[in-house]
């Protein structure tokens, strides 16, 4: 069938809109009708070819909401109808990494999502005969995709598209690392470096989870105010405090009688391996925990003291916030339904998908938290 679609057809060019051919969903897959996507730092990332995987040309976006309008032989869990929203991280709950429940990281479809193509190694997508590459497993900047049944969450049929699309990625990313992947406890002082739209889910997440310090870093004095609006208690610009952030932050965290100082958890949410090693080396002696959530650009390295692990702080990272989609996921739109968190204020953009490209010039200008397109 014909559908919309805003295609990338060659790294650094803007995305044209145009028709394209979409096949209808076999075995274990579904169609959705997308109705709203956002977009994302790393559909950005591989637009621009910056990223070495990205591969041409290819149908971006993976932060959708839809609806399912049809679904293959044997698929089980879904129906027509059925409101769901993509998983880039998908859970089959039968490989070896979801049984371990030690990760979320499925490896069911992991080499084929790699490699642009659905589970059976060939595309849905097509323009002209010639075949588009799916991406992420998702491609939502198309008004109707086909997905993998393990690949597809489903939610309550009262949920706005046009918001808990954002649910597929930058919130799930962020409250998550603070859930799942730090698992952060009532009382905890924490540190978020940069304020986007994935710091400020940090933030929130903090919040819910009953931290009392929660320091917000970042650059620009704009986020300060943005930071307030989800728990931040603390702003710091590190260019404005004349010394190095990482001794000022240790003092502002000092608490207890040993006077320390250092935060039980920190995050990084700019992917600059610079901050990355300031997130570490401003958690606590003995306990403090450094989540790194950034994506650092291609072949970019780390580096620290190794004194800085062995006096007991630990590095770690989170993809997707450690949700496992199909079961995690839904529970997130529960909390926003619920008013446990917030998301209509950092949809700061709502565009068609005619305008699409002037998403990706509001997050270069710094403009927007999040663009979402509507179709
Ligand atoms: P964003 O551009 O909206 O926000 C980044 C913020 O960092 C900006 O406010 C910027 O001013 C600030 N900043 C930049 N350099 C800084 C510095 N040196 N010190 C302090 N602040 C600084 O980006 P975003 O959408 O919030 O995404 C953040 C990162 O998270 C990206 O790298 C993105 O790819 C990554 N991400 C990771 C996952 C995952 O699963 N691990 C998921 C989603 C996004
Ligand atoms: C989403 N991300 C950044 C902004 N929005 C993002 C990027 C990469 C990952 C997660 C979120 C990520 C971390 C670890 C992996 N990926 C590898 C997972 C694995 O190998 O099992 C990742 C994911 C998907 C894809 C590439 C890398 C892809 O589909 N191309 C989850
Ligand atoms: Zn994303």
């Amino acid at each position: 069938m014909d559908v919309r679609a805003a295609v990338a057809f060659e790294a650094g060019k803007p995305l044209e809109v145009t028709t394209v051919q979409l096949e209808g969903p076999k075995e274990g897959e579904v169609m959705v009708e997308v109705k709203a996507t956002g977009i994302c730092h790393t559909d950005e990332f591989t637009l621009s070819g910056a990223d070495p995987e990205g591969i041409f040309p290819s149908i971006l976006g993976h932060e959708g909401a839809g609806v399912v309008v049809e679904v293959g032989p044997g698929v089980k869990s879904l129906k027509k109808g059925d409101h769901v929203i993509p998983l880039y991280t998908p859970e089959c709950r039968e490989c070896p990494s979801c049984l371990s429940q030690k990760t979320n990281l499925c490896t069911a479809i992991r080499s084929t999502q790699g490699q642009g193509l659905m589970p059976d190694g060939t595309s849905r997508f097509s323009l002209d005969g010639k075949p588009l590459h799916h991406y992420m497993g998702t491609s939502t900047f198309a008004n109707f995709t086909v997905l993998p049944e393990i690949a597809v969450a489903k939610v309550r049929e009262d949920a706005p598209f046009d918001k808990i699309c954002y649910i597929g990625c930058g919130v799930t990313t962020g409250i998550g690392a603070v859930i799942h992947t730090a698992k952060v406890e009532e009382g905890a002082t924490a540190v978020v470096f940069g304020l986007g739209g994935i710091g400020l889910n940090v933030i929130q997440g903090l919040r819910l989870a009953g931290a009392d310090m929660i320091i917000g870093v970042d650059l620009n004095n704009s986020k300060k105010e943005w930071g307030e609006r989800f728990g931040m208690t603390h702003f710091v610009n590190p260019k404005e405090i004349g010394e190095d952030i990482v001794p000022y932050l240790v003092n502002l965290t000092k608490r207890g009688a040993d006077q320390i100082g250092g935060a039980d958890y920190t995050f990084d949410c700019t992917g600059n391996v610079t901050v990355m090693r300031q997130a570490l080396e401003c958690a606590h002696r003995g306990w403090g925990q450094s989540v790194v959530i950034g994506v650092a650009p291609a072949g970019a390295e780390i580096s620290t003291r190794p004194f800085q692990l062995v006096t007991g702080r630990t590095w770690k990272g989170t993809a997707f916030g450690g949700a496992r989609g199909r079961t995690d996921v839904p529970k997130i739109v529960e909390w926003y339904m619920d008013g446990k968190i917030e998301i209509d204020p950092m949809i700061t953009h709502t565009l068609s998908l005619d305008e699409i490209n002037k998403g990706f010039d509001l997050m270069h200008a710094g403009e927007s938290i999040r663009s979402v397109v509507v179709y």
